[in-house]
């Protein structure tokens, strides 16, 4: 019984075909922060609202013929806002995030970065100054590109890196809404800090999915009001070293750098050390013993294999200050402010880290998910969030139980015990006096060097306690109810895992994208060498497509982001995938399989494959003529190769932006450098 096949985007394209606009009227206005959008219709057009996703593509072919995808009348309320123009200045400097200060990357000296908004439909112009000294680029993850596909931030793929004191402007008009985020695609420099929160507010249009809690008109006032003004919860892991130190540490010892120092929120958080007999006592029996940081040994054959014929090559050479040494610190905490009178908080949490899974609860209080990777879903009600690295959920939570709460979080994977606090402390601005330490993002009337204790819905390893319920994520159903295209044009069946020691891949059919191809010239503009080299595959517009990962035991859970429009996750489950499609499979496995409400994500976990396999299946239509990155968000498994390019529409052409947009700022006289070192002689695949 298949709903009937969703025109998510056809009827906006119509009316695109209508519209007519040129592609100028959204080319990229750079410096200007105060000109008013020009995206205007040149004739007249009406079409209904739609509360679909909304990714109609703009594409330039390459045989000149030019249409620009229709803005919609949801959207359309909001072209008389002027462009929103950010400036992110990208230094090094020392940040104290746990006690233990290192040095990182700061955007406009701060790390997260500060929060980028903007509405739905507003043009948003991003201009980055390059002060490090290594190219970095800038990607506004699951941000849809396809009007600007020369946006993406990817480099190799979408754009050249951007060179150190270069500057380069970003710009596009993101019609979609929700909780997203930007980080440097350039290696592992978003485990340095080079990250931040980035929101769309929604079109007055969007039809909200509150309608189902509650029917009190104030109430829904209330509900509005916390998800136009949201508490943003940003979680991500934290090391000592820096990503570069990790990944060589990974390329010379084969052994996965699975144990960090910390996780923070909000980049705050501390060194916690509890008795390793604590920690194991909570702990799965196969992973004990565990070091003095919670971690696995590098000798573990569970967590570091059983891979095909895995053996850590040299666990001796483990660098100790991976896995061992800790001494707790005190840090202050974040603390996240709430007023009862306000009736309901939003949290957007995002995970912006890059090695594991976290779960996320607010003790004494209950989550009710109304969004997922910016998607509005039928909303939820929960005490834990499940995050992947790189995916959001956006909770409602009701402000009915005044005090100081723990906000809690820990490692949802068994390689390490780890967890990190902030406090959800209910106050009355009006009544309370500013912070003595004058730390504005500490805000406020308390500070916290440790947790206040209350009932705690999971334990420092993340074992569920007091009946507490997680988010079900595969049954997040998109608000309104879309349902994915019923059957596919075309299927990719692909085997993911480890074809030799330090190398992960995505498709052992194909080659790893290794890190290096970063300094290749972008496939935007040369796409055949990528699709010579067997890293990416050319899917055709129009076409829908299914593709299965086969996970083999011996996988951590990956978190595989697709860039550009999200997919729907259609199937998921245990054992092996042996069947040839879809259909085939759901004819034998039917309980695996959602093809009426299955979640849209632009982020998604595989399924943990530590003892036996298990797949995952995505199904999307290809809209976009761009070349669409497709990779695991573990940082070190992106620069080992996890990782390919989609060639979306290649057939029509791939769009490159007004003159010099790729090239923008860049004078890579390390391209096409057969030692592959950056000018001062460093080697770049280090
Ligand atoms: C552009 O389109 C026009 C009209 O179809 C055609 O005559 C011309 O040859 C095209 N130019 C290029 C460079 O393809
Ligand atoms: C860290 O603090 C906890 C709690 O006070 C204590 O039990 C533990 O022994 C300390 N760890 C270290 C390494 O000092
Ligand atoms: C790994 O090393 C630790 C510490 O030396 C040791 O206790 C443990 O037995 C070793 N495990 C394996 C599987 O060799
Ligand atoms: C594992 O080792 C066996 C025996 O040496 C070999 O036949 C097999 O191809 C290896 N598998 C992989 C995935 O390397
Ligand atoms: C959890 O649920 C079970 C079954 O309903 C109940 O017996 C038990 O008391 C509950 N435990 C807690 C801590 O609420
Ligand atoms: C590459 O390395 C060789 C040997 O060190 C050196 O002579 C040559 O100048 C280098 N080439 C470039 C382009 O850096
Ligand atoms: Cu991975």
């Amino acid at each position: 019984m298949f709903h009937h096949l969703p025109s998510l985007r056809t009827g906006l394209v119509t009316a695109l075909l209508l519209l007519g606009p040129t592609l100028g009227h959204i080319l990229p206005r750079q410096y200007d922060a105060s000109a008013p959008a020009t995206v205007e219709p040149t004739s007249t057009f009406s079409i209904s609202v739609s509360s679909t996703p909304i990714n109609a593509p703009t594409v330039t072919y390459s045989s000149n013929v030019t249409t620009t995808a229709a803005p919609s009348a949801a959207t359309a309320s909001a072209y008389s806002l002027p462009t929103k123009y950010y400036k992110l200045v990208f230094t090094k400097g020392w940040v104290d995030t746990n006690g233990n200060p290192r040095e990182a990357i700061l955007i406009n000296g701060q790390t997260p970065g500060p929060l980028i908004e903007a509405e739905e439909g507003q043009e948003l112009t991003i201009e980055v100054v390059n002060q490090l000294d290594k190219p970095c680029t800038l990607h506004s993850h699951g941000i849809f590109q396809s009007f600007t596909p020369w946006a993406d931030g990817v480099p190799g793929v979408t754009q050249y890196p951007i060179d150190p004191g270069a500057t380069y402007t970003y710009t596009y008009t993101p019609l979609q809404y929700g909780q997203y985020w930007y980080h440097s695609h350039y290696r592992g420099q978003l485990d340095d800090g080079l990250r931040g929160p980035l929101l769309i507010h929604p079109s007055p249009s969007r039809a909200k999915p509150f309608a189902t809690l509650s029917s009190d008109v104030d109430e829904l006032e209330q509900m509005a009001k916390a998800e136009r003004n949201p508490k943003i919860v940003q979680l991500s892991d934290w090391s000592q070293l820096t990503h570069d130190e990790i990944d060589a540490d990974y390329h010379q010892t084969g052994i996965e750098p699975l144990c960090v120092d910390s996780f923070l929120i909000n980049g705050r958080g501390q060194r916690i050390c509890p008795p390793v007999a604590l920690m194991e006592a909570v702990a799965p029996p196969t992973v004990i013993p565990l070091t003095n940081k919670g971690c696995v040994f590098p000798n573990s054959t569970v967590i570091m294999g059983p891979f095909p014929n895995y053996t850590a090559q040299y666990p001796d050479q483990a660098n100790p200050l991976t896995f061992f040494g800790c001494e707790n610190t005190t840090s202050p905490l974040t603390v996240i402010e709430v007023n009862k009178k306000d009736g309901y908080a939003a949290i957007n949490v995002i995970h912006i880290g890059g090695l594991v899974e976290q779960k996320i609860a607010i003790d004494g209080h209950k989550f009710i998910v109304f969004a997922n990777d910016g998607q509005y879903v039928e909303p939820q009600e929960v005490d834990i969030l499940i995050v992947p690295v790189g995916a959001r959920f956006q909770a409602l939570v009701k402000l009915d139980n005044p005090g100081d709460w723990t906000i809690r979080t820990a490692n949802s994977m068994p390689n390490q015990m780890i967890s990190a606090y902030a406090v959800f402390s209910y106050v009355d601005k009006e009544t309370c006096s500013p912070p003595a330490n004058g730390l504005p993002e500490l805000c406020g009337c308390k500070t916290f060097t440790s947790p206040p204790t209350n009932q705690p819905s999971f334990d420092y390893g993340g074992n569920v306690l007091n009946n507490a319920t997680s988010v079900n994520y595969f049954t997040l159903k998109p608000f309104p109810a879309i349902a994915p295209p019923p059957q596919a044009d075309h299927t990719l069946i692909w085997d993911v895992g480890k074809p030799i020691q330090r190398v992960w891949s995505l498709n052992l059919d194909g080659n790893p994208f290794l890190a290096w191809r970063e300094q290749e010239t972008p496939a935007i503009i040369n796409p055949q060498p990528f699709l010579d080299a067997n890293v990416a595959v050319a899917l055709t517009y129009g076409e829908v497509i299914d593709v299965v990962f086969r996970i083999p035991a011996g996988n951590p859970t990956h978190p595989f982001h697709k860039h550009d429009a999200k997919a729907f996750i259609i199937g998921e489950g245990p054992g092996e995938f042996t069947w040839s499609s879809v259909a085939e499979a759901q004819l034998a496995v039917p309980q695996f399989f959602n093809l009426e409400t299955p979640a849209l994500r632009d982020t998604f976990g595989t399924i943990p494959a530590f003892a036996s396999p298990t797949w995952l299946a995505i199904r999307w239509k290809v809209d976009s003529s761009m070349p669409v990155f497709f990779h695991c968000h573990i940082s070190y498994h992106l620069a080992a190769g996890m990782a390919t390019a989609f060639f979306e529409g290649l057939e029509r052409g791939f769009p490159t932006g007004p003159p010099g947009t790729v090239q923008q700022g860049s004078t890579p006289v390390y391209y096409n450098n057969p030692n592959n070192t950056y000018p001062d002689g460093a080697s770049i695949d280090a």
